[in-house]
């Protein structure tokens, strides 16, 4: 049973649309099944595991997103720094439309500012009200995206797997419904080891849009979330060249970069009144405690939960699922 509800049946129907459900309902029943972090079951949908949901968004998205040349979308594996590339990828771009002091994000926080569209449900919003470049967010693998968004402009963040799987525990075990056990930290790290989780395997998600970027470097900004803590103005001014606003001599005269760093900060963003209280609504279905986005914002906190055998093991799995690739994560704390 999933935890999240059904569709209004007052929905307009269509005969794609009711082939979708079709296929949806036919997928659920012959799919690879395993146990969720949040919902009961996941499904493995073309190499990687999905809720109900987000397999029925993805069959969606496939036969009705439009995209749009000048769209760029920001990717990642749940965890991972979204909520933070968010924030520095809506104030990187709409540097001259608001100021520090008095800025969006004071008002409505990061998340509003990007759709995730893993969530959406039918009928789609065509989002053609926004204007362009249009932002979306998705935790998807690259390889489950249609054709029409893999071609698009992309910024992947990706994170140490341990603090990632810290982080999901956490957040998934507050979002898990009473009506099933609580989910333990060696239960969660097995099937984390196991690539059981949603929008997992972690490691072949990161590969999907690592190889991706390697094929399409303008395409695909690749970026660690370590990197970013590090050095969090260089990645501004990374992303404002990516995006096609690269800094000018005179905003960085002005500090407008240091102002970006600030504003964004975990600090900042997570003592603002707007990221305290109240639900971001994600899609129609998904509702989730703004304050939960904000937990410590920092590198390394798996050290507090997992034991050094726990660590080699991840590890171990890391190097041999990246050995060749070029791409290291275990080298990054
Ligand atoms: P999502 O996948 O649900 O969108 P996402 O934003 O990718 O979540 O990740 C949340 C993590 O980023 C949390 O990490 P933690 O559990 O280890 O603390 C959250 O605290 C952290 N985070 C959120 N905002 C920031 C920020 N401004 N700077 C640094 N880390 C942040």
């Amino acid at each position: 049973m999933s935890s999240f509800p059904s569709l209004p049946e007052s929905e307009q129907e269509d005969a794609e649309y009711k082939n979708i459900c079709n296929n949806h309902k036919h997928l659920l029943e012959t799919l690879p099944k395993a146990n969720g972090w949040r919902n009961r079951h996941l499904y493995n949908y073309n190499g990687f595991w999905l809720n109900p949901l987000v397999l029925k968004t993805n069959l969606l998205l496939h036969t009705y997103f439009k995209s749009h040349p000048t769209d760029i979308f920001l990717a990642s594996f749940m965890k991972s720094g979204t909520t933070w590339l968010k924030a520095l990828m809506f104030s990187t771009l709409n540097r001259h439309r608001y100021t520090f002091s008095d800025h969006y994000l004071h008002k409505h926080g990061p998340q509003s500012t990007f759709p995730l569209l893993d969530v959406e449900t039918y009928p789609i919003p065509d989002f053609t009200t926004f204007s362009p470049p249009r932002l979306f967010a998705t935790h998807s693998a690259h390889t489950l995206l249609p054709p029409s968004i893999s071609s698009g402009k992309f910024v992947y963040v990706c994170r140490d797997p341990k603090d990632v799987l810290i982080s999901k525990w956490m957040f998934m075990s507050k979002l898990r419904p009473k009506d099933l056990p609580p989910l333990s930290l060696d239960e969660a790290f097995e099937l984390f080891c196991l690539g059981v989780s949603e929008f997992a395997p972690f490691w072949e998600h990161v590969l999907s849009y690592w190889r991706a970027s390697l094929e399409s470097p303008e395409k695909i900004l690749f970026l660690k979330y370590e990197e970013v803590k590090k050095q969090p103005e260089v990645v501004v001014r990374k992303l404002a060249a990516f995006m096609g606003k690269p800094l000018t001599a005179e905003e960085e005269e002005k500090g407008v970069v240091g102002e970006i760093v600030k504003l964004c900060s975990f600090e900042s963003l997570r003592n603002l009144e707007v990221n305290k209280k109240g639900v971001e609504k994600f899609g129609k279905l998904v509702e989730i405690e703004k304050r939960d986005f904000f937990r410590k914002g920092e590198i390394g906190d798996w050290k507090n939960y997992l034991s050094d055998e726990m660590k080699e093991r991840i590890d171990g799995i890391t190097n041999d699922k990246f050995r060749g690739s070029g791409l290291s994560l275990t080298a990054t704390i």
